[in-house]
Protein backbone atom coordinates (compact mmCIF):
# COMPACT_ATOMS: atom_id res chain seq x y z
CA UNK A 1 0.00 0.00 0.00
CA UNK A 2 1.39 3.45 -1.22
CA UNK A 3 1.84 5.61 2.04
CA UNK A 4 0.91 9.56 1.76
CA UNK A 5 1.55 12.66 3.82
CA UNK A 6 -1.14 14.25 1.53
CA UNK A 7 -4.40 14.79 3.42
CA UNK A 8 -7.48 12.72 2.03
CA UNK A 9 -8.63 15.08 -0.25
CA UNK A 10 -12.22 14.54 -1.92
CA UNK A 11 -11.97 13.79 -5.48
CA UNK A 12 -12.51 16.92 -7.20
CA UNK A 13 -9.69 18.46 -5.34
CA UNK A 14 -6.14 18.87 -6.89
CA UNK A 15 -3.41 17.38 -5.17
CA UNK A 16 -0.97 19.97 -3.85
CA UNK A 17 2.50 20.31 -4.86
CA UNK A 18 5.41 19.77 -2.92
CA UNK A 19 5.86 23.77 -4.12
CA UNK A 20 2.13 24.98 -3.13
CA UNK A 21 2.60 23.27 0.82
CA UNK A 22 6.01 25.07 0.57
CA UNK A 23 4.58 28.49 -0.52
CA UNK A 24 1.11 28.82 1.68
CA UNK A 25 2.55 29.17 5.20
CA UNK A 26 4.22 32.17 4.10
CA UNK A 27 3.66 35.94 3.81
CA UNK A 28 0.66 36.24 6.24
CA UNK A 29 -0.25 38.85 8.71
CA UNK A 30 0.68 37.43 12.28
CA UNK A 31 -2.86 36.80 14.45
CA UNK A 32 -3.97 39.82 16.78
CA UNK A 33 -2.05 39.98 19.54
CA UNK A 34 -5.22 41.55 21.49
CA UNK A 35 -7.37 38.60 23.12
CA UNK A 36 -11.09 38.85 22.39
CA UNK A 37 -13.89 40.35 25.25
CA UNK A 38 -15.55 37.47 27.31
CA UNK A 39 -18.98 36.60 25.58
CA UNK A 40 -21.79 37.51 27.33
CA UNK A 41 -23.44 34.86 28.34
CA UNK A 42 -19.76 33.37 29.63
CA UNK A 43 -20.02 35.86 32.79
CA UNK A 44 -23.01 33.80 34.09
CA UNK A 45 -21.93 30.52 33.98
CA UNK A 46 -19.39 29.70 36.84
CA UNK A 47 -22.31 29.55 39.21
CA UNK A 48 -24.09 27.18 37.06
CA UNK A 49 -20.83 25.08 37.01
CA UNK A 50 -20.48 25.71 41.20
CA UNK A 51 -24.48 24.38 41.64
CA UNK A 52 -23.33 21.33 39.36
CA UNK A 53 -20.29 20.98 41.06
CA UNK A 54 -21.90 20.65 44.38
CA UNK A 55 -24.15 18.23 43.24
CA UNK A 56 -21.77 15.72 41.65
CA UNK A 57 -18.77 15.68 44.43
CA UNK A 58 -16.03 13.43 43.47
CA UNK A 59 -17.18 12.73 40.19
CA UNK A 60 -15.89 13.75 37.14
CA UNK A 61 -18.63 15.22 34.82
CA UNK A 62 -18.08 14.76 30.91
CA UNK A 63 -20.41 17.62 28.62
CA UNK A 64 -19.63 17.68 24.98
CA UNK A 65 -20.87 20.49 22.40
CA UNK A 66 -22.01 17.52 19.78
CA UNK A 67 -20.22 16.91 16.45
CA UNK A 68 -21.25 18.60 13.33
CA UNK A 69 -23.92 16.33 11.41
CA UNK A 70 -24.22 15.89 7.95
CA UNK A 71 -27.32 16.85 6.28
CA UNK A 72 -26.16 15.16 3.25
CA UNK A 73 -23.34 13.72 1.46
CA UNK A 74 -20.47 16.40 2.48
CA UNK A 75 -22.60 19.22 3.67
CA UNK A 76 -23.38 19.78 7.38
CA UNK A 77 -26.25 21.32 8.94
CA UNK A 78 -25.30 24.73 10.73
CA UNK A 79 -23.76 23.90 14.48
CA UNK A 80 -25.57 24.02 17.04
CA UNK A 81 -24.36 22.84 20.39
CA UNK A 82 -26.47 20.68 22.95
CA UNK A 83 -27.63 22.94 25.45
CA UNK A 84 -26.30 21.69 28.84
CA UNK A 85 -22.94 22.75 27.18
CA UNK A 86 -23.80 26.13 26.10
CA UNK A 87 -25.40 26.62 29.82
CA UNK A 88 -22.34 25.39 31.31
CA UNK A 89 -19.94 27.21 28.73
CA UNK A 90 -21.70 30.41 27.22
CA UNK A 91 -20.59 29.51 23.85
CA UNK A 92 -24.04 29.79 21.71
CA UNK A 93 -24.45 30.32 17.92
CA UNK A 94 -22.10 27.70 15.45
CA UNK A 95 -19.55 26.94 18.60
CA UNK A 96 -17.90 24.76 18.99
CA UNK A 97 -18.11 21.67 17.00
CA UNK A 98 -16.42 18.60 18.85
CA UNK A 99 -15.52 20.42 22.05
CA UNK A 100 -15.94 19.34 25.58
CA UNK A 101 -16.11 20.43 28.87
CA UNK A 102 -15.02 18.36 31.48
CA UNK A 103 -15.38 18.64 35.21
CA UNK A 104 -12.62 16.94 37.38
CA UNK A 105 -12.97 16.73 41.15
CA UNK A 106 -10.75 18.18 43.28
CA UNK A 107 -9.70 16.21 46.31
CA UNK A 108 -8.05 17.98 49.65
CA UNK A 109 -6.36 14.85 52.03
CA UNK A 110 -7.16 15.22 55.71
CA UNK A 111 -4.74 13.90 58.66
CA UNK A 112 -4.52 9.71 58.81
CA UNK A 113 -6.95 8.76 61.00
CA UNK A 114 -7.07 5.43 63.48
CA UNK A 115 -10.07 4.50 61.57
CA UNK A 116 -8.30 4.59 58.07
CA UNK A 117 -5.13 2.23 58.71
CA UNK A 118 -4.68 3.31 54.76
CA UNK A 119 -3.69 6.47 55.22
CA UNK A 120 -4.85 9.69 54.51
CA UNK A 121 -8.09 10.53 54.63
CA UNK A 122 -9.41 12.10 51.09
CA UNK A 123 -12.47 14.58 50.37
CA UNK A 124 -13.96 15.77 47.22
CA UNK A 125 -13.43 19.57 47.58
CA UNK A 126 -15.51 20.91 44.27
CA UNK A 127 -14.12 20.77 40.64
CA UNK A 128 -12.00 22.02 37.87
CA UNK A 129 -13.48 22.53 35.26
CA UNK A 130 -11.53 22.31 31.49
CA UNK A 131 -12.91 23.30 27.53
CA UNK A 132 -11.13 20.64 25.73
CA UNK A 133 -11.63 21.71 22.01
CA UNK A 134 -9.67 22.12 18.75
CA UNK A 135 -7.55 25.15 18.61
CA UNK A 136 -6.60 26.61 15.34
CA UNK A 137 -3.81 24.60 13.67
CA UNK A 138 -0.37 26.12 12.30
CA UNK A 139 -1.00 27.02 9.03
CA UNK A 140 1.93 24.99 8.16
CA UNK A 141 -0.60 21.91 9.29
CA UNK A 142 -2.52 20.57 5.82
CA UNK A 143 -5.37 21.66 7.88
CA UNK A 144 -4.54 25.50 7.22
CA UNK A 145 -6.00 24.12 3.62
CA UNK A 146 -6.86 20.82 2.73
CA UNK A 147 -9.35 20.67 5.74
CA UNK A 148 -12.81 22.08 4.12
CA UNK A 149 -14.58 21.08 7.31
CA UNK A 150 -12.33 22.69 9.63
CA UNK A 151 -9.65 24.48 7.80
CA UNK A 152 -8.95 28.07 8.18
CA UNK A 153 -9.23 28.62 4.44
CA UNK A 154 -12.38 26.72 4.30
CA UNK A 155 -14.43 27.51 7.18
CA UNK A 156 -12.69 30.77 8.44
CA UNK A 157 -10.06 31.40 11.66
CA UNK A 158 -10.67 29.34 14.86
CA UNK A 159 -9.51 30.49 18.55
CA UNK A 160 -6.08 29.50 19.86
CA UNK A 161 -5.90 28.19 23.37
CA UNK A 162 -5.45 31.38 24.88
CA UNK A 163 -8.60 33.02 22.57
CA UNK A 164 -11.02 30.81 23.77
CA UNK A 165 -9.95 31.07 27.35
CA UNK A 166 -10.74 34.81 27.34
CA UNK A 167 -14.02 34.24 25.42
CA UNK A 168 -15.19 31.97 28.29
CA UNK A 169 -13.17 32.80 30.89
CA UNK A 170 -12.44 28.48 30.98
CA UNK A 171 -9.09 26.96 30.89
CA UNK A 172 -8.95 25.29 28.33
CA UNK A 173 -6.60 22.43 26.51
CA UNK A 174 -6.20 21.09 23.35
CA UNK A 175 -8.99 17.99 22.39
CA UNK A 176 -5.68 15.85 21.07
CA UNK A 177 -5.52 15.79 25.32
CA UNK A 178 -8.80 14.71 26.57
CA UNK A 179 -8.29 10.80 26.22
CA UNK A 180 -5.80 10.94 28.55
CA UNK A 181 -7.70 13.80 31.04
CA UNK A 182 -10.76 11.19 30.58
CA UNK A 183 -8.55 7.89 31.62
CA UNK A 184 -6.79 9.23 34.37
CA UNK A 185 -7.69 7.71 37.64
CA UNK A 186 -11.22 6.42 36.16
CA UNK A 187 -10.27 3.29 38.83
CA UNK A 188 -11.03 5.83 41.35
CA UNK A 189 -13.08 8.28 39.84
CA UNK A 190 -16.30 7.91 38.69
CA UNK A 191 -17.41 9.81 35.64
CA UNK A 192 -20.77 10.97 34.12
CA UNK A 193 -21.14 11.67 30.44
CA UNK A 194 -24.21 13.46 28.71
CA UNK A 195 -24.56 10.90 26.59
CA UNK A 196 -26.12 10.89 23.02
CA UNK A 197 -24.16 13.78 22.12
CA UNK A 198 -20.80 12.91 20.69
CA UNK A 199 -21.02 9.07 20.08
CA UNK A 200 -17.94 8.87 19.57
CA UNK A 201 -16.93 10.30 22.99
CA UNK A 202 -19.65 8.23 24.32
CA UNK A 203 -17.84 4.65 22.89
CA UNK A 204 -14.10 6.33 24.02
CA UNK A 205 -15.13 6.66 28.10
CA UNK A 206 -17.45 3.41 27.96
CA UNK A 207 -14.60 1.81 26.69
CA UNK A 208 -11.96 3.51 29.07
CA UNK A 209 -14.80 2.27 31.76
CA UNK A 210 -14.43 -1.17 30.65
CA UNK A 211 -10.86 -0.94 30.54
CA UNK A 212 -10.40 0.11 34.07
CA UNK A 213 -12.94 -2.46 35.78
CA UNK A 214 -15.35 -0.02 36.60
CA UNK A 215 -18.14 -1.02 37.82
CA UNK A 216 -20.68 1.04 36.02
CA UNK A 217 -24.16 1.10 35.68
CA UNK A 218 -25.79 3.17 32.59
CA UNK A 219 -28.09 4.93 34.87
CA UNK A 220 -25.50 7.25 36.16
CA UNK A 221 -25.38 9.21 33.01
CA UNK A 222 -29.41 9.39 32.86
CA UNK A 223 -29.09 10.66 36.31
CA UNK A 224 -27.03 12.98 34.65
CA UNK A 225 -29.36 14.15 32.18
CA UNK A 226 -31.88 14.66 34.67
CA UNK A 227 -29.82 16.39 36.75
CA UNK A 228 -28.28 18.79 33.99
CA UNK A 229 -32.24 19.34 33.15
CA UNK A 230 -33.53 20.12 36.54
CA UNK A 231 -31.22 22.32 36.95
CA UNK A 232 -32.43 24.99 34.16
CA UNK A 233 -35.77 24.78 35.75
CA UNK A 234 -35.56 28.22 37.57
CA UNK A 235 -34.00 31.24 35.05
CA UNK A 236 -31.24 33.44 36.20
CA UNK A 237 -31.51 37.45 35.54
CA UNK A 238 -29.25 36.73 32.53
CA UNK A 239 -31.65 34.17 31.02
CA UNK A 240 -34.93 36.01 30.96
CA UNK A 241 -33.01 38.99 29.91
CA UNK A 242 -32.32 36.55 26.74
CA UNK A 243 -35.66 35.35 26.65
CA UNK A 244 -37.02 38.86 26.41
CA UNK A 245 -35.02 39.55 23.37
CA UNK A 246 -35.79 36.54 22.12
CA UNK A 247 -39.78 38.09 22.43
CA UNK A 248 -38.82 41.05 20.95
CA UNK A 249 -37.18 39.79 17.86
CA UNK A 250 -40.24 37.13 17.85
CA UNK A 251 -42.73 40.07 17.21
CA UNK A 252 -40.88 41.84 14.82
CA UNK A 253 -40.46 38.89 13.34
CA UNK A 254 -44.26 38.68 12.97
CA UNK A 255 -45.00 42.01 12.15
CA UNK A 256 -42.56 42.16 9.34
CA UNK A 257 -44.67 38.64 8.23
CA UNK A 258 -47.99 40.70 8.12
CA UNK A 259 -46.89 43.52 6.42
CA UNK A 260 -46.09 40.72 3.59
CA UNK A 261 -49.82 39.16 3.91
CA UNK A 262 -50.50 40.66 0.57
CA UNK A 263 -47.47 39.48 -1.43
CA UNK A 264 -47.62 36.12 0.61
CA UNK A 265 -51.52 35.58 -0.94
CA UNK A 266 -50.61 37.12 -4.40
CA UNK A 267 -47.65 35.15 -4.84
CA UNK A 268 -48.91 31.75 -4.07
CA UNK A 269 -47.52 29.12 -1.25
CA UNK A 270 -48.19 31.90 1.12
CA UNK A 271 -47.44 29.51 3.59
CA UNK A 272 -44.06 29.38 2.40
CA UNK A 273 -43.68 32.77 2.43
CA UNK A 274 -44.29 33.80 5.55
CA UNK A 275 -41.77 31.33 7.21
CA UNK A 276 -39.45 32.66 5.07
CA UNK A 277 -39.74 36.22 5.82
CA UNK A 278 -39.93 35.27 9.99
CA UNK A 279 -36.45 33.16 9.05
CA UNK A 280 -35.10 36.36 7.38
CA UNK A 281 -35.66 38.32 10.66
CA UNK A 282 -35.01 35.21 12.65
CA UNK A 283 -31.61 35.45 11.49
CA UNK A 284 -30.82 38.97 11.64
CA UNK A 285 -31.79 39.23 14.70
CA UNK A 286 -30.58 36.56 16.25
CA UNK A 287 -29.07 32.83 15.57
CA UNK A 288 -32.18 31.22 13.75
CA UNK A 289 -35.71 30.09 14.29
CA UNK A 290 -35.33 28.08 17.52
CA UNK A 291 -37.58 25.47 16.14
CA UNK A 292 -39.49 24.53 13.20
CA UNK A 293 -41.71 27.71 12.22
CA UNK A 294 -45.43 26.35 11.52
CA UNK A 295 -47.18 28.27 9.40
CA UNK A 296 -50.52 26.88 9.22
CA UNK A 297 -53.15 28.75 6.66
CA UNK A 298 -56.96 27.55 6.46
CA UNK A 299 -57.65 23.95 7.36
CA UNK A 300 -53.78 23.44 7.69
CA UNK A 301 -54.10 24.84 11.39
CA UNK A 302 -55.75 21.83 12.71
CA UNK A 303 -52.69 19.42 11.96
CA UNK A 304 -50.56 20.54 15.23
CA UNK A 305 -47.42 19.92 13.48
CA UNK A 306 -48.39 21.50 10.26
CA UNK A 307 -44.24 22.67 8.91
CA UNK A 308 -44.84 21.53 5.38
CA UNK A 309 -45.58 24.93 5.18
CA UNK A 310 -46.88 24.92 1.36
CA UNK A 311 -50.53 25.64 1.70
CA UNK A 312 -51.93 28.53 0.45
CA UNK A 313 -52.79 31.78 1.99
CA UNK A 314 -56.27 33.00 0.86
CA UNK A 315 -58.25 36.16 1.51
CA UNK A 316 -60.78 35.46 4.57
CA UNK A 317 -58.92 32.44 5.99
CA UNK A 318 -57.20 32.72 9.02
CA UNK A 319 -53.30 31.54 9.23
CA UNK A 320 -51.92 29.82 12.22
CA UNK A 321 -48.59 30.65 12.67
CA UNK A 322 -46.21 29.32 15.41
CA UNK A 323 -42.78 30.78 15.16
CA UNK A 324 -39.78 32.11 17.79
CA UNK A 325 -36.34 33.47 17.29
CA UNK A 326 -33.38 31.78 19.08
CA UNK A 327 -31.30 34.52 19.71
CA UNK A 328 -27.52 34.25 19.83
CA UNK A 329 -27.19 32.84 23.22
CA UNK A 330 -29.79 30.08 22.16
CA UNK A 331 -32.59 31.53 23.90
CA UNK A 332 -35.38 30.72 21.99
CA UNK A 333 -39.15 32.26 21.99
CA UNK A 334 -42.09 30.27 21.00
CA UNK A 335 -44.90 32.57 20.20
CA UNK A 336 -48.56 31.61 18.43
CA UNK A 337 -51.17 34.10 16.81
CA UNK A 338 -53.93 33.13 14.26
CA UNK A 339 -54.69 36.07 12.15
CA UNK A 340 -57.00 36.75 9.89
CA UNK A 341 -55.46 36.98 6.12
CA UNK A 342 -57.35 40.15 5.26
CA UNK A 343 -57.48 41.73 8.68
CA UNK A 344 -61.01 41.41 9.87
CA UNK A 345 -62.24 38.06 11.93
CA UNK A 346 -65.36 36.76 10.26
CA UNK A 347 -67.89 35.70 13.41
CA UNK A 348 -67.40 32.42 13.10
CA UNK A 349 -63.62 32.95 13.31
CA UNK A 350 -64.12 35.02 16.22
CA UNK A 351 -65.96 33.22 18.12
CA UNK A 352 -63.61 30.63 18.00
CA UNK A 353 -60.51 33.06 18.73
CA UNK A 354 -62.80 34.89 21.96
CA UNK A 355 -62.84 31.34 23.13
CA UNK A 356 -59.14 30.52 23.39
CA UNK A 357 -58.30 33.90 24.52
CA UNK A 358 -60.13 33.38 27.63
CA UNK A 359 -58.80 29.96 28.00
CA UNK A 360 -55.38 31.82 28.06
CA UNK A 361 -56.30 34.12 30.35
CA UNK A 362 -57.43 31.39 32.63
CA UNK A 363 -54.42 29.49 32.50
CA UNK A 364 -52.28 32.87 33.08
CA UNK A 365 -54.14 33.31 35.90
CA UNK A 366 -53.65 30.22 37.36
CA UNK A 367 -50.08 30.96 36.87
CA UNK A 368 -48.46 31.82 40.03
CA UNK A 369 -45.68 30.86 42.33
CA UNK A 370 -47.55 27.69 44.63
CA UNK A 371 -49.29 26.48 42.18
CA UNK A 372 -48.81 23.78 40.45
CA UNK A 373 -47.56 23.32 36.81
CA UNK A 374 -50.53 21.45 35.90
CA UNK A 375 -52.75 24.28 37.20
CA UNK A 376 -52.69 26.34 34.17
CA UNK A 377 -53.53 23.73 31.86
CA UNK A 378 -56.45 22.77 33.94
CA UNK A 379 -57.53 26.32 34.21
CA UNK A 380 -57.55 26.65 30.38
CA UNK A 381 -58.59 23.31 29.68
CA UNK A 382 -62.04 23.79 31.76
CA UNK A 383 -62.95 26.87 29.70
CA UNK A 384 -62.20 25.24 26.20
CA UNK A 385 -64.60 22.39 27.46
CA UNK A 386 -67.13 24.92 28.90
CA UNK A 387 -67.38 26.92 25.38
CA UNK A 388 -67.72 23.58 23.39
CA UNK A 389 -70.47 22.52 26.22
CA UNK A 390 -72.02 25.63 25.39
CA UNK A 391 -71.67 25.23 21.83
CA UNK A 392 -73.39 21.89 22.00
CA UNK A 393 -70.19 20.17 20.72
CA UNK A 394 -69.29 18.25 23.29
CA UNK A 395 -70.74 15.02 23.75
CA UNK A 396 -70.73 15.12 27.58
CA UNK A 397 -71.06 17.13 30.46
CA UNK A 398 -68.06 19.45 31.22
CA UNK A 399 -67.28 18.31 34.31
CA UNK A 400 -67.29 14.24 32.97
CA UNK A 401 -64.93 15.26 30.02
CA UNK A 402 -62.89 16.57 32.11
CA UNK A 403 -62.51 13.79 34.58
CA UNK A 404 -58.72 12.50 34.05
CA UNK A 405 -59.92 8.70 33.91
CA UNK A 406 -63.27 8.36 32.52
CA UNK A 407 -63.73 11.24 30.44
CA UNK A 408 -61.28 13.54 27.69
CA UNK A 409 -63.78 13.73 25.52
CA UNK A 410 -62.91 17.73 24.84
CA UNK A 411 -59.27 16.48 23.82
CA UNK A 412 -60.64 15.45 20.28
CA UNK A 413 -60.91 19.37 19.60
CA UNK A 414 -57.32 20.28 21.51
CA UNK A 415 -55.14 17.52 22.03
CA UNK A 416 -51.83 19.06 23.74
CA UNK A 417 -51.13 20.51 26.56
CA UNK A 418 -51.34 24.07 27.35
CA UNK A 419 -47.61 24.49 28.84
CA UNK A 420 -44.20 24.14 28.76
CA UNK A 421 -41.12 25.32 30.01
CA UNK A 422 -39.00 27.27 27.87
CA UNK A 423 -34.70 28.24 27.52
CA UNK A 424 -32.42 26.78 25.50
CA UNK A 425 -34.76 24.72 24.90
CA UNK A 426 -38.27 25.32 22.89
CA UNK A 427 -39.21 22.03 25.01
CA UNK A 428 -37.10 22.92 27.98
CA UNK A 429 -35.80 21.06 30.86
CA UNK A 430 -37.43 17.44 29.22
CA UNK A 431 -35.83 15.29 30.74
CA UNK A 432 -36.53 16.58 34.28
CA UNK A 433 -38.40 14.60 36.26
CA UNK A 434 -42.19 14.24 36.42
CA UNK A 435 -42.42 15.33 39.93
CA UNK A 436 -40.38 18.87 39.32
CA UNK A 437 -42.28 19.42 36.12
CA UNK A 438 -45.47 17.99 35.19
CA UNK A 439 -46.33 17.67 38.94
CA UNK A 440 -44.21 20.27 40.10
CA UNK A 441 -44.68 23.55 41.43
CA UNK A 442 -44.25 27.02 39.78
CA UNK A 443 -41.71 28.98 41.42
CA UNK A 444 -40.31 32.31 40.56
CA UNK A 445 -38.11 32.49 37.66
CA UNK A 446 -39.53 29.62 35.78
CA UNK A 447 -40.40 30.36 32.33
CA UNK A 448 -43.37 28.69 30.68
CA UNK A 449 -45.72 29.20 27.20
CA UNK A 450 -49.83 29.53 27.50
CA UNK A 451 -51.13 28.41 24.77
CA UNK A 452 -54.63 26.74 24.98
CA UNK A 453 -56.40 26.25 21.32
CA UNK A 454 -59.09 25.21 19.82
CA UNK A 455 -59.21 22.95 16.12
CA UNK A 456 -62.08 22.18 14.42
CA UNK A 457 -61.27 19.81 11.33
CA UNK A 458 -63.36 20.67 8.15
CA UNK A 459 -63.75 17.14 8.09
CA UNK A 460 -65.12 16.91 11.59
CA UNK A 461 -68.79 16.08 11.61
CA UNK A 462 -69.49 16.69 14.93
CA UNK A 463 -68.77 20.44 14.72
CA UNK A 464 -71.12 22.82 13.31
CA UNK A 465 -70.65 23.59 9.52
CA UNK A 466 -69.22 27.54 9.96
CA UNK A 467 -67.06 26.28 12.53
CA UNK A 468 -65.34 23.66 9.75
CA UNK A 469 -62.07 24.15 8.89
CA UNK A 470 -60.95 27.05 12.28
CA UNK A 471 -58.15 26.21 14.02
CA UNK A 472 -56.99 28.75 16.82
CA UNK A 473 -54.26 28.96 18.95
CA UNK A 474 -52.92 31.77 20.99
CA UNK A 475 -49.31 31.40 22.59
CA UNK A 476 -47.74 33.62 25.02
CA UNK A 477 -44.26 33.33 27.00
CA UNK A 478 -44.45 34.03 30.57
CA UNK A 479 -41.72 33.96 33.75
CA UNK A 480 -43.10 33.24 36.96
CA UNK A 481 -42.84 36.57 39.26
CA UNK A 482 -42.92 36.65 43.13
CA UNK A 483 -46.50 37.69 42.69
CA UNK A 484 -48.02 35.92 39.57
CA UNK A 485 -46.41 36.24 36.17
CA UNK A 486 -45.23 38.32 33.39
CA UNK A 487 -45.67 38.31 29.53
CA UNK A 488 -42.40 37.99 27.94
CA UNK A 489 -44.45 38.18 24.62
CA UNK A 490 -46.43 40.91 24.86
CA UNK A 491 -45.59 43.25 22.18
CA UNK A 492 -47.42 41.28 19.68
CA UNK A 493 -51.62 42.13 20.46
CA UNK A 494 -54.07 39.48 21.86
CA UNK A 495 -57.79 41.27 21.78
CA UNK A 496 -59.58 40.24 18.68
CA UNK A 497 -60.45 44.21 18.28
CA UNK A 498 -56.19 44.82 19.31
CA UNK A 499 -55.14 42.35 16.16
CA UNK A 500 -57.38 43.97 14.10
CA UNK A 501 -56.01 47.58 14.78
CA UNK A 502 -52.40 46.24 14.93
CA UNK A 503 -53.13 44.58 11.36
CA UNK A 504 -54.88 47.32 9.89
CA UNK A 505 -51.80 49.51 10.62
CA UNK A 506 -49.27 47.09 9.37
CA UNK A 507 -51.13 46.10 6.17
CA UNK A 508 -51.68 50.22 5.99
CA UNK A 509 -55.72 49.57 5.54
CA UNK A 510 -57.24 52.15 7.65
CA UNK A 511 -60.80 51.69 6.84
CA UNK A 512 -63.57 50.34 8.96
MN1 LIG B 1 -45.01 25.99 22.51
Amino acid sequence: MKDTLQPRLPNRQTPFSDAFVAFIPTDWAPYPADLPARLPAAEHTADRRDALSAACPGERLVVPAGVLKVRSNDTDYPFRPHSAFAYLTGLGADREPDAVLVLDPRFTESDADAADPEGALVEPDGHEATLYFKPRAPRTDPEFYADARYGEMWVGQRESLAEMEAMTGLPCRALSDLPSALSADLDRVPARIVRDVDDRLTTLLDELRRTHEVDFDACVDEEFATLLSEMRLIKDDFEIEQLQEACDATAVGFEAVVRDFPAAVANGRGERWCEGVFALHARHRGNDVGYGSICAAGDHANTLHWIRNDGDLVDGDLILMDMGVEVDSLYTADVTRTLPVNGRFTPAQRQVYEAVLAAQKAGMDAARPGATFKAVHEAAIRVVAEHLAAWGILPVGVDESLDQVEGGQHRRWMLHGTSHHLGLDVHDCAQARAEFYREGTLRPGMVITVEPGIYFKSTDLLVPEELRGIGVRIEDDIVITDDGCRILSDKLPREADEVEAWMAGLLGNSEG
